[in-house]
This record gives structure tokens, C-alpha cells and sequence, in this order.
């Protein structure tokens, strides 16, 4: 029997208010408003930079000054930018304290596709007004599968250092390279000797994302939420990229509710039990308060 979606934020409101093992999954959606630019659509970074191609660790190999300047030009982005309203209504509904009032007794993750560290922000300000409750929380607040940012990785698998870096430019030689990302020349011979380099033991340094082919990080906890969830929250996400596009799947297979919060139509959006189409930064903060 074809399940009937609905677009009725109330009718969402009391699912949430017994749900309770709750988790989001969140893509560059959530960070737009924050004037982050999305993979697809217009703007998206995918078409303009060939990023499918150098957010590859045979992307790097090959031409690290190129694959140095893009990821230079998303943390010189990332760096200017500031949380925004859907952001802030994740990080308080992180926190037993408020989220208990809407949805008793239950824990909530959230798991973030983003590398921006945007969510990271919203819920260190909602830690502020943190109460002990708030803080002795066994499950984590959030996973960002896809690594981070400012996390600088040493290449030398028999160093492994990683080190959070948000220093702007992260180094000399790629000061200022953010007009030729835009431009779309992108400058292929920055000598290696220049380019990021690991503070302990001078290799050359990479991004600490997740590239394609590469594992995830968290797997393990985030399919043991994905398996007890009984509702899934699907924020600015095209669900195109895998393992994340499958979670809410699995909460609905295992019988649990999905929720999805999108600009425009997304992959499987026609199965979630509710669509709330538009701005997430709108949707989501009447959703969760
Ligand atoms: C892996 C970090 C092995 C780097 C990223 C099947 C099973 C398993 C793997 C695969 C599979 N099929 C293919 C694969 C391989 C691959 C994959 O999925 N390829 C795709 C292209 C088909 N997956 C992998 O390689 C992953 N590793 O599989 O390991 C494995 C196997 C099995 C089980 C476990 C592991 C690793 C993938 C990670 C790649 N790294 N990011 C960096 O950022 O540079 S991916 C990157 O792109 C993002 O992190 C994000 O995940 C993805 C982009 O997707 P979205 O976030 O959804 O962004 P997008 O622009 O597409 O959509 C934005 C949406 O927001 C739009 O719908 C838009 O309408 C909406 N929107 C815009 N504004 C707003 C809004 N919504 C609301 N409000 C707004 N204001
Ligand atoms: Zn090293």
C-alpha cells in the first residue's frame, strides 16, 4: 500500500514528539544560507572545478597544487562564514534540556556530510547555555563522516600526525590563489617544497576530508544509530552520495519515520513520510522548536 507523504509541519510535530531515537543526516543544503557553495545545482562546485575529480586521493597524487588550491579556497570560505538559523536549531535540539521539551526522553545525532565545521560552531554557542544534563550525554551530538576542514593529515601513513588548522592562508604559497579557483585557473605548479607540509615531520601535508574511494570515519556508530533510529531528518542533501544516501532508507525498512528538509526534489524524497520543500534554514527552526 503507497504510503501517504505529508507536508504538514504539524502533523511532523507530534511524530517528533514520540520519536525517540532520532538522527539527521545533513549535506551542503544546510550550509548554503551560510554562503557555502553546493556540489550540484548552479553554483555547485562539482561542474565548475572538476571536484569529483580532485576530491580523489589519485586527484592529490597526481597534482596536489591543484587539489591544495581548492581545498584552500573552501577553507578561506568556510573560514568567513558563520553558522545560520538551520545550523543554530540543530545545535539547541542537541541538548536534552531543550529537545526534551519537544521530544521527551529522547537522544538525537546528528550525522553531517558537511567538512565545514559550521555545525561544530552552532552547537559549541548552544553549549553556552548548556545544563549538566546537557553535558553528560553518552551518545555523541555529532559525526561529520566526511572529516573536516581544518583537520591538516600528514601523506606519511608512519607518521599519521593530524593536526586542526584554521590559519588563513594555511601556507605562503597559497595566499591569494582563491581568484584563480573562482576564475577557474587554478595555478598546477606550486612546488610541492610549498605546499602544506606536516608540522612534525616536514612530508607533505592533505586536507583531512573523506575523497571518494575512501572510508568514512565513524561507520561503525553511525550504522548502530541509523539501526535504532525511528526517525531520520534529511537536511540540504542531493542523497546522492553513498553511505550516507542510504540511511534513510534503512530507518524506513525498519519501520521508523523520514523526514526530509530540501530546497528542491531529492533522490527517494517520493518515500519519506514527510517533504518539507524550501529553505532549510526556515523549515528545520519551526521543525524543531
Ligand atoms: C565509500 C568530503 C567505501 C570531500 C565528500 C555504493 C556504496 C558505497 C559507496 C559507493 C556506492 N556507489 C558509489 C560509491 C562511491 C562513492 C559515491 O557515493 N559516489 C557517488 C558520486 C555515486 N562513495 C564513496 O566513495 C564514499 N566512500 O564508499 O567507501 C564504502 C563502501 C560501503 C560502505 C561504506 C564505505 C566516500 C564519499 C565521501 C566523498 N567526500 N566530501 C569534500 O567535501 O571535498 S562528498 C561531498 O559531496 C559532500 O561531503 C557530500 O557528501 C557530497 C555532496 O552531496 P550533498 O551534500 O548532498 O550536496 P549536493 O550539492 O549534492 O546537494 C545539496 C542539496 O541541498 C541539493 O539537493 C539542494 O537542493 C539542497 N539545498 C541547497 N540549498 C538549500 C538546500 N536545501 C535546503 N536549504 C537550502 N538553503
Ligand atoms: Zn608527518
Amino acid at each position: 500500500m503507497m504510503m501517504q507523504q505529508s507536508h504538514d509541519m504539524q502533523a511532523f510535530k507530534d511524530v517528533l514528539s514520540k520519536s525517540k531515537h532520532i538522527i539527521a543526516v545533513a549535506g551542503a543544503g544546510l550550509s548554503a544560507a551560510s554562503g557555502i557553495p553546493t556540489f550540484r545545482g548552479a553554483g555547485g562546485m562539482w561542474r565548475k572545478y572538476n571536484a569529483m575529480s580532485l576530491a580523489t586521493p589519485e586527484g592529490f597524487h597526481e597534482n596536489p597544487s591543484l587539489c591544495w588550491q581548492f581545498y584552500h579556497y573552501r577553507r578561506e570560505t568556510a573560514n568567513k562564514a558563520q553558522p545560520n538559523a538551520a545550523h543554530n536549531a540543530l545545535g539547541a535540539f542537541s541538548l536534552p534540556s531543550i529537545r526534551h521539551l519537544i521530544a521527551p526522553e529522547s537522544s538525537f545525532t546528528l550525522i553531517t556530510q558537511n567538512v565545514d565545521g559550521l555545525s561544530v560552531l552552532a552547537l559549541e554557542k548552544a553549549l553556552e547555555s548548556a545544563t549538566d544534563a546537557d553535558l553528560n550525554v553518552e551518545q555523541p551530538k555529532i559525526l561529520e563522516m566526511h572529516g573536516r576542514l581544518f583537520d591538516v593529515k600528514c601523506t606519511k601513513a608512519e607518521c599519521g600526525h593530524v593536526e586542526f588548522n584554521r590559519t588563513s592562508p594555511i601556507c605562503a604559497a597559497l595566499q591569494g590563489t582563491e581568484d584563480l579557483v573562482e576564475a577557474n585557473a587554478m595555478d598546477p605548479d606550486i612546488p610541492r617544497a610549498d605546499l602544506p607540509r606536516c608540522s612534525k615531520c616536514n612530508a607533505l601535508a592533505r586536507p583531512g576530508v573523506v575523497w571518494f574511494g575512501e572510508m568514512p570515519v565513524h561507520l561503525d556508530t553511525i550504522e548502530g544509530l541509523v539501526g535504532r533510529a525511528d526517525l531520520c531528518l534529511v537536511v540540504g542533501t542531493s542523497s546522492t552520495v553513498y553511505p550516507a544516501a542510504v540511511y534513510a532508507e534503512v530507518v524506513a525498512e525498519n519501520g521508523g519515520k523520514v523526514a526530509v528538509f530540501n530546497l528542491d526534489r531529492s533522490e527517494g524524497d517520493e518515500d519519506a513520510n514527510f517533504l518539507f520543500l524550501g529553505p532549510c534554514e526556515e523549515t528545520l527552526p519551526e521543525a524543531l522548536s
